[in-house]
């Protein structure tokens, strides 16, 4: 049949679409702005209904669009419920969240053909894949059902990683008259791979993949993956690592990549940024006052925050590398008698039970002595006032008579204060966890931390925070969002063995705050390409390819240190050059490569309106924002020839190039990869 290329449709399905869970939701939601710009009412998301977050997320509409309003009424005919609306984001996309639940009953009968039409086994217990399937046989039912009833437009359907998948080689094997794109965002066995203690790059094409999945009880879900892979029309990971990765673990040599973007305009505060810093700063040090509560030896005007952040993946994440630097710093820091101190904080939510009680306490002490300081203050003010006011204090130019403290303070202030000091008194170390943990002994994070014996002590000058738990502005003791707190450090610290891309140092980047990130993840990847001397722009990359663990960690231990002898006006000019390379994540800049893989997948589904070198977009108006044509103070090798980021050697119609220059046997023989972890 003969569509409308040019018109299309665009469906993109994912689990987290108005559920946030972890990155996707990030990509999704940023780029929703670029995305709707371009398609106006023609771009909608599909996912599972999770009452919880959509009560808050989504706003319910009628559906008006008559193909759209025929396809759900069919479906809603044999009982599946729904729930149309607009996602309240910037962009407001309109969203499809079909209820799952009201699709059960048909879950035996689509776990079969499943496995009839694709060989996919799928186990009763798998609660997860149970769920993907449902979606993603909901998902194929409403394309296939659409394009019954829309019968000019081309339709894209396209998916985010294997939970969402699954309706990729439905269209397939059903001949949906739509094209389809598979997007993964990490796979699952390099996950699991990498979180194991395997040399993970160094053996990627050697894995015996089935058996791999097989081990770790992952095969079924491993199966969709690659199902998913190969028979969508185009298939794209977010970095140039995973592509590589992709190419080995799945078995298809990915089409392109479409890196993660931010939607910069909602963190740009133009020249407030700074003083945003200051601001929550202040937070953070209120917060420290209570954590630290009679041990407060040292100054916060020499304070530094470190922070570490994201899903508790102890390895993969680079835990394990940022404490063992942390426990070297100290000691170096130590060694040159610094008047720095660090406080590091790690926010990586694990199974807890509640506050512990000295972590409330020390709040509460605390704020007790500043309430207190207050009303003394405010009494202390009147009874000033009123002395100097008091004609008998002043009875010629040369008798003033100023008061002293014991006409100013009373006795019972000074009670008072006594009392609050006393407070303040403890005997034991300020704690390295807020929460009481469910699994304390056992904990690979506070493992670490009490082998390496980063106990708080007065001469310490890392001092260590674990909060097992994501910040929000409700939290009784550190009352910030996200957003605010790492506003208020100083640097972002993410050495991770296994990172796709990695929103956390980008995000950083976007805030103005310095981050460590290392040159196996996406993003740092990504800038190692675009930036020469990034570590003058605040992005320091650590070596996790090409050194052994401990030069890894030596690297990272020079990279802190030499960030504490900076002077305040040193980080200040560091944290306006980061902000500077904003731009460079801007989805109006990254959003292209998704231009380029939906023109990709139109071509592949409807080659006849491509031929002959005829392309339908020709006479297109520039319907998305171009990229800007002034990067930031960096080298700009995007400026220089190439168009946008996926041109550093990714979707074409035929990929013929490598990934990964460095893994290249031909340029040079002796490239290896020695990325380990310490645990
Ligand atoms: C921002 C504020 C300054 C403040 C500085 C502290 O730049 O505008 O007023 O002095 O932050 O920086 P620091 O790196 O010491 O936290
Ligand atoms: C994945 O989420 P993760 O933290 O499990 O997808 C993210 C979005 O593409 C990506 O930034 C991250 O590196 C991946 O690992």
């Amino acid at each position: 049949m003969t569509r409308d290329v040019k018109n299309h449709l665009l469906f993109e399905v994912a689990t987290e679409v108005a559920n946030r869970v972890g990155g996707i939701y990030s990509v999704l939601k940023s780029k929703a702005l670029v995305t709707v710009a371009e398609y106006k009412d023609r771009y909608t998301l599909i996912g599972p209904l999770n009452q919880k977050s959509s009560s808050v997320e989504v706003e319910e509409l009628p559906v008006t669009n008559p193909e759209l309003k025929a396809t759900l009424d069919s479906m809603s005919a044999r009982g599946i419920r729904y729930l149309y609306g607009r996602w309240l984001i910037e962009g407001a996309p309109r969203v499809i969240l079909f209820d799952i639940g009201s699709a059960s009953h048909f879950l035996n009968e689509w776990k079969s053909d499943l496995w009839n039409v694709a060989g996919i086994p799928s186990p009763a217990s798998d609660t997860e894949t149970n769920d993907a399937v449902l979606l993603g046989y909901l998902t194929a039912w409403f394309i296939g059902e659409l394009c019954c009833h829309e019968t000019e437009k081309a339709i894209i359907l396209h998916a985010h990683e294997w939970l969402a998948g699954v309706a990729i080689p439905l269209c397939r094997q059903r001949k949906i008259d739509c094209a389809t794109i598979f997007t993964t965002h990490a796979t699952l066995l390099g996950r699991y791979l990498c979180a194991g203690s395997v040399d993970f790059y160094n053996n990627l094409d050697k894995f015996d993949v089935d058996y791999e999945a097989g081990k770790r009880g992952i095969y079924h879900r491993y199966c969709v993956e690659r199902a998913a892979a190969h028979s969508a029309d185009v298939f794209t990971t977010v970095s140039h690592i995973t592509a590589y990765e992709a190419e080995h673990l799945l078995k298809r040599k990915p089409d392109g990549v479409l890196p993660n973007g931010l939607n910069v305009v909602k963190f740009q505060a133009v020249h407030e940024f700074q003083n945003l810093h200051a601001e929550k700063k202040e937070k953070i040090n209120e917060f420290v006052r209570g954590h630290f509560y009679g041990q407060l030896d040292f100054s916060l005007e020499n304070t530094l925050y470190f922070f570490i952040a994201g899903r508790y993946e102890y390895r993969n994440k680079g835990v394990d590398l940022f404490i063992e630097s942390l426990a070297r710093l100290n000691h170096r820091l130590k060694e040159v008698n610094s008047k720095m101190t660090v406080v590091a904080f790690i926010i990586m939510p694990a199974a807890t039970r509640s506050y512990t009680v000295e972590t409330l306490r020390g709040q509460a002490v605390v704020r007790q002595l500043e309430s207190s300081i207050q009303d003394i203050q405010k009494s202390m003010g009147h009874r000033l006032s009123e002395w100097c006011q008091n004609p008998s204090h002043c009875s010629s130019r040369a008798q003033i008579e100023l008061p002293n403290l014991d006409d100013l303070l009373r006795p019972s202030d000074r009670v008072l204060l006594k009392r609050r000091m006393f407070a303040l008194k403890r005997d034991t170390l300020p704690p390295i966890v807020t929460h009481n943990m469910v699994d304390d002994a056992n904990d690979p994070i506070l493992n670490q931390i009490r082998s390496c014996q980063l106990f708080n002590t007065k001469n310490d000058r890392v001092k260590i925070i674990f909060h097992p738990e994501f910040l929000n502005s409700s939290n009784p003791i550190l009352p910030l969002d996200y957003d605010e707190f790492v506003r208020g450090c100083h640097m972002g610290v993410f050495p991770s063995y296994y990172e796709p891309w990695g929103y956390t140092p980008a995000e950083c980047t976007v805030m103005g705050i310095p981050s460590i990130t290392t040159n196996l993840s996406g993003f740092g990847c990504y800038m190692e390409d675009l930036i020469e001397n990034s570590e003058d722009y605040g992005i320091y990359i650590v070596d996790r390819r090409m050194k052994a663990v401990d030069e890894s960690i030596t690297q990272m231990v020079d990279m802190m240190f030499d960030f504490c002898k900076k002077t305040r006006r040193q980080r200040i000019n560091q944290r306006n050059r980061v902000e500077r390379l904003s731009d460079l994540l801007d989805w109006r800049r990254m959003g292209l490569e998704y231009v380029k893989a939906r023109t990709l997948g139109l071509k592949r589904a409807y080659p006849d309106q491509f031929s002959q070198g005829t392309n339908p977009f020709d006479s297109d108006e520039t319907k998305i924002a171009r990229p800007l044509s002034v990067p930031g103070s960096p080298r700009d090798r995007l400026a220089n020839g190439a168009m946008t980021p996926g041109d550093l050697g990714t979707l074409q119609e035929s990929n013929e190039t490598g990934y990964i220059p460095w893994l290249n046997k031909d340029t040079d023989d002796d490239v290896t990869l020695r990325g380990q972890s310490v645990a």
